[in-house]
């Protein structure tokens, strides 16, 4: 589907300006430490960002290599919530787990 046209004067079609917006995602990514437990990243993975234990394994290592791994692309305000629940969650446990937002 294009742009919405209008019938310009000149009788040329010209397009509008899109009256609604795509909506912005944003990753989330988890950076590594050294002392949050790796079992404790995996479940994160597994619980707030729905992996299967495979995934959760997989990006756990490369967060834990690396120094940063992208858990999921959600919109602003699903990504805002979900690292919520990992900073609280982690805290909770006594763990230093920190994730940001990244405009994708
Ligand atoms: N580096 C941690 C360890 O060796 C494991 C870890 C992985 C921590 C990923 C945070 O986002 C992280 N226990």
């Amino acid at each position: 589907m294009g742009k919405p046209r209008t019938q310009h004067e000149s009788g040329t079609a010209v397009a509008e300006k899109p009256r609604t917006k795509t909506p912005k995602q944003y990753k989330v990514i988890l950076l590594n430490d050294d002392y949050t437990t790796m079992e404790f990243v995996v479940y994160i993975m597994e619980t707030v960002f729905m992996k299967t234990p495979a995934e959760a394994i997989q990006i756990m290592l490369q967060v834990h290599k690396n120094g940063r791994g992208v858990a999921g692309i959600f919109s602003k305000q699903i990504a805002e919530a979900k690292i919520d629940r990992v900073h609280s969650e982690a805290r909770k446990e006594g763990f230093p787990l920190k994730c940001v937002m990244e405009e994708e």
